[in-house]
């Protein structure tokens, strides 16, 4: 009995010491997302999100819009880029996740390719031009 009281309690000090993500990162339902701040267009973001991480962030469900949207606001922000990009709207690290919040009438750019979470207010989504510069969510979790 005492080896099984140690073992079990070994196995809760396990999951409770090992994080999922990686320093700095947040955790959202066993995902991993990194803020940066750091003002840049989406070709940018994507290229810095695959070398150093995985990828421009999908953003699956209201409740990791919302988790974002803090991690927004506290850093001061308005809107960040997320891996959303005009080839039909398709998730770039291949998530097939349905979730969408866009904003009522977008998208709506002819010209506007790549997609940005609004968390100024809402958190709603619209597409602007893939050049324009602001912060960006990397991610790492299940595809
Ligand atoms: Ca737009």
């Amino acid at each position: 009995l005492p080896l099984t009281y140690g073992f079990i309690n070994l196995y809760v000090f396990s999951l409770s010491t090992v994080p999922l993500c990686p320093t700095g990162w947040s955790e959202y339902g066993n995902r991993c997302f990194l803020f940066q701040s750091t003002e840049t267009d989406w070709a940018t973001a994507e290229s810095y999100c695959r070398q150093h991480h995985t990828d421009l962030a999908s953003v699956r469900s209201m409740s990791e819009n919302e988790q974002m949207k803090g991690l927004v606001q506290s850093a001061g922000e308005i809107q960040a880029w997320i891996g959303l990009y005009r080839n039909s709207w398709m998730w770039v690290d291949g998530s097939n996740s349905s979730f969408r919040h866009w904003r009522a009438s977008e998208p709506n750019g002819s010209e506007e390719n790549c997609a940005t979470a609004v968390h100024a207010d809402a958190g709603q989504w619209e597409d602007w031009p893939c050049s324009w510069k602001m912060p960006f969510f990397c991610n790492a979790g299940k595809p």
